[in-house]
């Protein structure tokens, strides 16, 4: 059977008009993407096992930009999921989720009123409920980028889902979910410091998360404290992404793409940030060759400080701002 990779459409919920690869087999058009691994979006239906369908259909037009058009979601999913790829390959070099070039799958559409998504390393898929109402699914850029880095934590640090290192795996899949929002430079989703923003789930416009001051949303903790391991770790990812945001932006107010921030020091020292590209970059390598499994925000630090040493040298001011910034939120000194 003849396929052809191709360009094709999307209108998405969160990202506007944007374009999408897909395969073309014979007259029907996937959304298979033939040039990041062979990933594939399908449609759950409301089910919540197996695969569903994969989306096709005669032309390469994917939803018209509602979530009524059960397209729609898969359009973002679908993106996001390339977006995620495209970071990973040009920003860090590598291949794929497990560096062997195979792409993973999404599923939209699971469940009924679903209010989450999800990975799972069984599937070796991310998977997006549709939110309340069917009115909210949840794939915008962040979040499906979220939820691909939790592949690629499980490939690599492998963190525990629970205590510190819990928290850490969140917050890698938060900080490098930020990341790819930004990379993306798609100006319907503008890059920031939020997560979740797009999906109201609250209801009333706030995002899930805030890295700047991850108390904004009530449950996170801004700082390091000695049983900070026995709550969520969707709250005890608070300091990481805290301490992100103050190595990348650095302490106190600033407006960034419309958004504005205002980071609190847990010293009340500043921090002098060294921009978001640099952060990434020493968060990566120490997610990748430093932290293992049993990692905690004591490790985070060493790990982090020895990738920046790696890569800019001990006396430099970027290995300085990493100790500011864990200084910041209350880790070493
Ligand atoms: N959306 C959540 C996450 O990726 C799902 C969960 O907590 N299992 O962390
Ligand atoms: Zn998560
Ligand atoms: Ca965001």
């Amino acid at each position: 059977e003849w396929e052809a990779v191709q360009t094709g459409t999307g209108h998405t919920v969160y990202s506007g008009t944007v374009p999408l690869t897909t395969t073309q087999s014979g007259s029907t058009y996937n959304l298979t993407d033939g040039a990041r691994g062979g990933h594939k979006t399908y449609n759950l239906n409301r089910g919540t096992s197996g695969t569903g369908t994969l989306f096709s259909g005669p032309d390469d037009v994917w939803g018209n930009g509602t979530p009524s058009n059960l397209e729609s979601a898969g359009a973002d999913a679908h993106y996001g999921a390339a977006l995620t790829w495209d970071y990973y390959k040009n920003v860090h070099g590598r291949n794929g989720i497990r560096g062997d070039g195979v792409g993973a799958y999404s599923r939209v559409h699971y469940g009924n009123n679903y209010v989450n998504a999800f990975w799972s390393d069984s599937c070796f898929c991310m998977t997006y409920g549709d939110g309340s109402g069917n009115a909210n699914p949840l794939t915008s850029i962040d979040v499906a980028a979220h939820e691909m880095t939790h592949g690629l934590t499980s490939v690599t640090a492998k963190l525990v889902y629970s205590g510190e290192s819990g928290g850490l795996n969140e917050a890698t899949s938060d900080i490098l979910g930020a990341a790819v929002e930004f990379s993306a430079n798609n100006s319907s989703d503008v890059g920031d410091y939020l997560i979740g923003e797009e999906i109201n789930i609250n209801g009333d416009g706030t995002p899930l998360r805030y890295m700047d001051k991850p108390s904004k949303d009530g449950s996170s903790k801004d700082n390091w404290y000695s049983g900070i391991g026995s709550i969520d770790v969707h709250y005890s990812s608070g300091p990481a992404n805290h301490f992100f945001y103050l190595l990348s932006e650095g302490s106190g107010a600033k407006t960034i793409n419309g958004v504005s921030y205002n980071s609190p020091t847990a010293d009340g020292l500043p921090v002098t940030g060294i921009g978001r590209a640099k952060a990434e970059q020493i968060w990566f390598k120490a997610l990748t060759t430093k932290f293992t499994s049993t990692t905690n925000y004591a490790g985070a630090r060493t790990g982090t400080l020895a990738a920046a040493g790696e890569l800019y040298g001990t006396t430099s001011a970027e290995y300085k701002a990493v100790q500011d910034a864990w200084a910041g939120v209350a880790v070493g000194s």
